[in-house]
This record gives C-alpha cells, structure tokens and sequence, in this order.
C-alpha cells in the first residue's frame, strides 16, 4: 500500500487552524491552548488506529503502535507541533504527520510489526518560549539534565517544569519517559529543508548528511538613557546605536569567505526605554551564530565576542553576554543514510545528499541511536514564515521513501 497524500494534506490543514494568527502564520507556542489542539488532534486520529497516544512528562506526544515484542526497542519517527511565531504550516508538523501516515498505512495492511513504531512530537523545538532549542528532545535523551526543566524559564519567569505541570504534565516522571540506547533501535526525521538546494537541484527528495550546530546568546549592551534633543552626540552613551554595530559585526564576520558554512543571525533586539525622545539606555538582543564544523562555530563565537568586547569599550558602555544554548553539529548515522539512499533507488525516487543548516531533534537522538534526516523542498526557500509551502508530490515521494525505509527497519 501507499502513503495517501491527500491524508497528509488534510492533517497539515487541521493542524495549521490551531494557530494563535489566524491568516498570519502558524503561532503554537510550546504548552498553549492551540499546542494542545494539536497535540490532542494527533493523539485522537492515532488513537483510532489502535495506537497508544499520550503526553509525556514534559508534553511531548508520544504515539506508540502496538507489537509482536512490545520489549524491542523502538523505531522512533519524530519532529515537533510547536512553531516560531508567524510560522508556516509544515516546519515539524509534517515530520509528525508522515510518521502518522505510516502508522495508518501499516495499521491498513494489517501489519503488526516485529518492533514497535512510535512518533513523537518534541515539545519545545524551536525554543521560541523557553530560548533554548530542542529543549524537548535534550531533555528526553538526558542531553540536558532533569534540572533544566526548573531552570529553563519564559519571559514571564515560568520555568519549563511549571509551564509543563500546568499542562496536566508530570516532569518529575522525566526518567520514566527517557528515551535510552537499549531502547531506541533508530530514529529518522522527515523535514522541509527550508531552504533552496533541492528545489534548484530539481531533486524532491534530500538525504541529510550532516546538521549544523550552533551556539544561542543572550547579550545585554548598557548605556545611558539621555534626552534625546539636549545631549550632545559626542557625549551619548547610546546602547542601540552599539547594537547596530554588533548586527553588522556578526553579519560582516559569518559572511567572510574562509567562514562558508558560519551563519549569524540577531533575531530579537529589546530597547530600553524604547522611546522616540529617549537615548537608548539599554539593549538586549539574541545571537545565533552556527556552522557544520565545530571548530569553526567555536572560532566564530570567540571573535564575534571580542567584536563585541571591542564595541563596548569604545562607547563606554557595560555588556553582558549569556550563553543560552549550544548543540554540536553532527553527522547522520551512515548506515541509515545509506537505507534512505537504498530505498530511494529502490523506489526509483530521485534524491541527493546534502546538509542541514537548520536544527534538527534528530541532531539530539544521534547521542542515543542511529538517527537520519529525509528532506523535502521548499519553494522558493520560503520557511520560518506563513509562504512556506511543498509540494503534494514532493511530500508524496518524501513519504514512501519513509515508509520503505521504516518497513525495513521494523523488521531489521
Ligand atoms: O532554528 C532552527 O534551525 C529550527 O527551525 N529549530
Ligand atoms: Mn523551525
Ligand atoms: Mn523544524
Ligand atoms: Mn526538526
């Protein structure tokens, strides 16, 4: 039997309505109403195949189909339901969605699988609340601490522990929903690629080699608030006109040609007091700076802070900087980058190898077992924003690339 594209299709549809922008993009902030819309959604509709769907303790959906060895480790199919804030509607949730079609295509063969099959949405994914991506599968691999859940807070000061009890969730059962070696027999993640390499190549589907790392900072820049007619420039302390400087910096430094693979990206800026008369007094901006090679990332983050150190100086102003999060670049499992290639070929599905700029949970499984990414592309590149769209065929090829790979898996 096939996937069913159009089933695909129709979930993608129903999750995006659990959005808090309507017409502006997906916004389903980890442990908000429209999360568990979502999460409650994808529960029911495997529920109704016969699996077993549940939150775990800290508001991951875990959807388990039942075995022949319920005790096998597992074939785990995962990304995530939670977004950036105007978002698009296939970021995470079509790697949630795939792994529930396979569920069901499985289930409508009559399929009881020598191992057991779960798909897991990580809550916390993207980091938009708790400032720390893939806080959710960190957590469940032990790749952060137990602790982390008390320590991790929002804006408002609510730690993730509290946000995750308020959501009917228990975190301080984490240990009983880790996911460990001996319990995991591989992971595979299908995403879009949110970018332009398969859509330029004319390949539908991307076989990930490698995913890049990166390094979150919180950076504080202080000055002097000051009338903004009467003070002389000369003798300003103005904090955003040092953080336009350390924009530019990282821009200029991730942009050197013997950097290829360095991003930096300043995505949020707060100003203090933030008036049109005011000097700013106060800046605080986020940096993510990232590479596919560690030791590139490493030198990247060492000179954009001594830019910064620089700047500081210059202008008289105090900074704070606050490393937030890091994850290592890793590399794809080669095993299972050669069962996606095998079972691409075997389906006579075009396809190519590349990396992954973006973060990926897979990323964080690899410390735990064979894990590997399938990609699929983006038009036009468009992602982390409402244009985000793929094609129905390209999901399609995506899917039974998936479904073959993970047949075979469940059996191996
Ligand atoms: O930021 C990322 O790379 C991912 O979308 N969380
Ligand atoms: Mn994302
Ligand atoms: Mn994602
Ligand atoms: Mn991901």
């Amino acid at each position: 039997m096939r996937v069913n594209v159009d089933r695909v299709r129709g979930h993608i549809e129903r999750i995006a309505g659990f959005t808090a922008s309507p017409g502006e993009g997906a916004t389903r902030m980890s442990y908000s109403p429209e999360y568990r819309a979502a999460c409650e959604y994808v529960m029911a509709h495997a529920a109704g195949l016969g699996a077993e769907a549940r939150l775990d303790a800290i508001g991951s959906v875990r959807l388990r189909l039942p075995s022949s060895d319920a005790a096998a480790p597992a074939v785990l199919v995962g990304s995530h339901l939670d977004s950036v804030p105007h978002g698009g509607d296939l970021d995470g949730v079509l790697g949630v969605v795939l792994g529930l079609e396979v569920m069901e295509v499985l289930v409508r063969e009559g399929v009881r699988p020598a191992r057991p099959l779960e798909v897991i949405a990580f809550v916390e994914e993207e980091g938009a609340t708790f400032r720390c991506p893939l806080a959710g599968s960190q957590l469940l691999t032990g790749a952060l601490p137990a602790e982390a859940t008390g320590e991790l807070r929002d804006e408002s000061g609510r730690s993730l522990a509290e946000a995750a009890r308020a959501f009917a969730c228990d975190p301080a059962r984490l240990a009983d929903d880790r996911l460990r070696p001996e319990s995991v027999r591989a992971m595979l993640e299908v995403h879009i690629e949110q970018g332009r390499v398969l859509e330029s190549a004319g390949v539908p589907v991307g076989i990930v080699e490698c995913i890049a790392g990166s390094e979150n900072h919180r950076l504080r820049l202080e000055g002097r608030a000051d009338h903004a007619g009467t003070t002389p420039m000369p003798l300003r302390r103005d904090a955003l006109a040092a953080a336009a400087e350390v924009v530019l910096a990282a821009e200029r430094l991730a942009g050197e040609p013997a950097r290829p693979d360095t991003v930096a990206t300043v995505g949020r800026l707060l100003c203090r007091p933030n008036a049109a008369n005011v000097v700013p007094g106060a800046v605080e901006l986020s940096l993510d700076v990232r590479d596919v090679h560690a030791e590139r990332l490493d030198d990247a983050v060492a000179t954009l802070a001594a830019a910064i150190e620089a700047i500081a100086e210059r202008r008289g102003l105090r900074h704070q900087r606050e490393r937030t999060a890091r994850s290592e670049p890793v590399a794809c499992a080669p095993v299972l980058v050669e069962l996606l290639e095998e079972t691409a070929r075997h389906l006579g599905i075009s396809h190519r190898r590349l990396a992954s700029g973006a973060l990926h949970d897979a990323a964080i499984l690899t410390r735990i077992t064979e894990a590997a990414m399938l990609f699929v592309p983006s038009v036009d590149g468009a992602s982390h924003v409402p244009e985000e769209r793929t094609e129905d065929a390209d999901i399609e090829q995506g899917a039974e690339v998936l479904l073959g790979a993970v047949r075979t898996l469940l059996e191996r």
